[in-house]
């Protein structure tokens, strides 16, 4: 927790963004039947943040594997999928990096797009890594924001900024693309 700080604008939005409107969860699913889809993570932020993902979309049931190294140890992590229905998002650029040298939950928008579906904040471990698994029963409000999952991103946030965490700072993030 952030001990005697005000009520900052990043943490409002960590707020905003760990909100998982619209999904109810159910059991993991063990089935291999589904559509599937992966996504290598890459570091934004300079974080040395990355890892893997894996998707299973079988009906209304999504079900989510993440991997991933190098988050700060002992901090909640927000995990989302972003993107639009209506364009392909993309993981934000050098040129998104903004004036104070940070791509930011902001600067990043243009590029990676809404959120599209709220997973977990899983706490990172005490190397920093996070194995986070989770069978998603989507709402057909999800499935529009998610259609389709290749035009969509998944990105983890959560980075040390001026020796502070911040949770709204993009950590890591991949493309999802299609296979196992
Ligand atoms: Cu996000």
């Amino acid at each position: 927790m952030r001990k005697g700080l005000p009520i900052t604008l990043a943490s409002v939005l960590l707020v905003l963004l760990a909100g998982c409107a619209g999904s109810t969860t159910s059991g993991i699913s063990s089935s291999s039947s589904g559509l599937h889809y992966t996504s290598t993570l890459k570091s934004l932020n300079d974080s040395g943040a990355s890892g893997t993902a894996n998707l299973t979309l079988d009906g209304n049931r999504l079900l989510i594997h993440i991997k991933v190294s190098g988050l700060v140890p002992g901090q909640n992590h927000p995990q989302h999928i972003h993107g639009d229905p209506t364009k392909t998002a993309s993981c934000p650029p050098a040129t998104a990096i903004d004036k104070n040298g940070l791509i930011t939950l902001a600067s990043g928008t243009p590029f990676y797009g809404p959120l599209a579906l709220g997973l977990d904040a899983p706490v990172a471990n005490g190397t920093g890594a996070v194995d986070y698994t989770h069978s998603f029963t989507l709402s057909t409000d999800d499935k529009d924001k998610l259609s389709h999952l290749t035009s969509h991103v998944i990105v983890v946030h959560g980075v040390m900024v001026n020796g502070e965490y911040d949770g709204t700072v993009p950590a890591a993030c991949g493309t999802i693309v299609e296979g196992r």
